[in-house]
């Protein structure tokens, strides 16, 4: 894919090199349905919301490309999908975070699954973004555990975090995502962000268990690049403003 094709991570390489901060709402499309989330995405413009991600580790609804297009109707925020299973693929985003687990031991969440659905993901002429997932704990097990059957990286082993994004890195993986997993009781530490983002040079994408613009902010200081927060704002829709604010305010060189 040309260099023009790769309109959604070139912006998150641009905004990472100015030192930007940006904030991506997590949508379950079981979650919202197509005629709820012209709403949402209202919401979203005002509050300069720079992603709308897509995707839960369980989809059971069928109604994904249709939500996709009322989001697209209402909205210019680029749509990026987060999918749990290469069922949750569609043509109508902008762009796939093409997620290889690295956190665990499953091979078919590292390459398995990838290759049963790679001639459906080129054909869909998707940007793909190859990212490096890596599941932390976050104090409870979540669903992204459970259905992936891998250990979470343990919380206070901001080495191991480290030591797993520089091979994704090395291999690469042009993002990394640590997850606390959504829901998750404790969002990542500010240690293991900030370890893990002073050594790699690829933006660092931070969610899970985020509930309030404080945390969002520190993780921000703490060298995340794209903040993503899904649970919390399904139940208060006012803080995807605070949010973003919070998280566009703690542009690097800015106090
Ligand atoms: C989960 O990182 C996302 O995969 C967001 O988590 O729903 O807890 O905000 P929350």
């Amino acid at each position: 894919m040309s260099i023009l094709m790769q309109k959604v991570y070139n912006s998150f390489v641009e905004k990472k090199a100015k030192g930007a901060k940006a904030f991506a709402v997590l949508i379950d499309p079981d979650k919202v349905t197509p005629q709820s989330v012209g709403a949402l995405a209202t919401k979203c413009v005002d509050a300069k919301v720079d992603y709308l991600y897509l995707g839960g580790s369980l989809v059971v609804t069928e109604h994904l490309d249709e939500v996709i297009q009322q989001l697209k109707a209402h909205c210019d925020i680029p749509v990026v999908l987060f999918p749990g299973s290469p069922s949750q693929v569609s043509r109508y985003a902008d762009a796939l975070l093409y997620l290889s687990l690295i956190s665990g031991r499953n091979p078919e969440l590292l390459i398995g699954q990838h290759v049963v659905s790679a001639a459906a993901v080129k054909k869909s002429g998707l940007e793909v973004m190859s990212t490096g997932y890596m599941v932390v704990d976050g104090g409870a097990p979540t669903t992204v555990s459970y259905i992936s059957n891998t250990a979470p990286i343990p919380a206070d082993k901001d080495d191991i975090a480290l030591c797993t994004a520089l091979a994704g890195e090395m291999l690469g993986l042009k993002l990394i995502y640590m997850d606390a997993g959504s829901g998750a009781r404790k969002p990542i530490p500010e240690s293991m962000i900030q370890r893990v983002s002073s050594h790699v040079g690829i933006p660092v994408i931070v969610g899970g268990g985020i509930k309030d613009p404080e945390k969002a902010y520190l993780n921000c200081k703490a060298g995340a690049d794209v903040i993503v927060v899904g649970n919390a704002i399904e139940k208060d829709a006012s803080l995807i403003k605070e949010i973003a604010n919070a998280v566009h305010t703690s542009k690097v060189g800015v106090k």
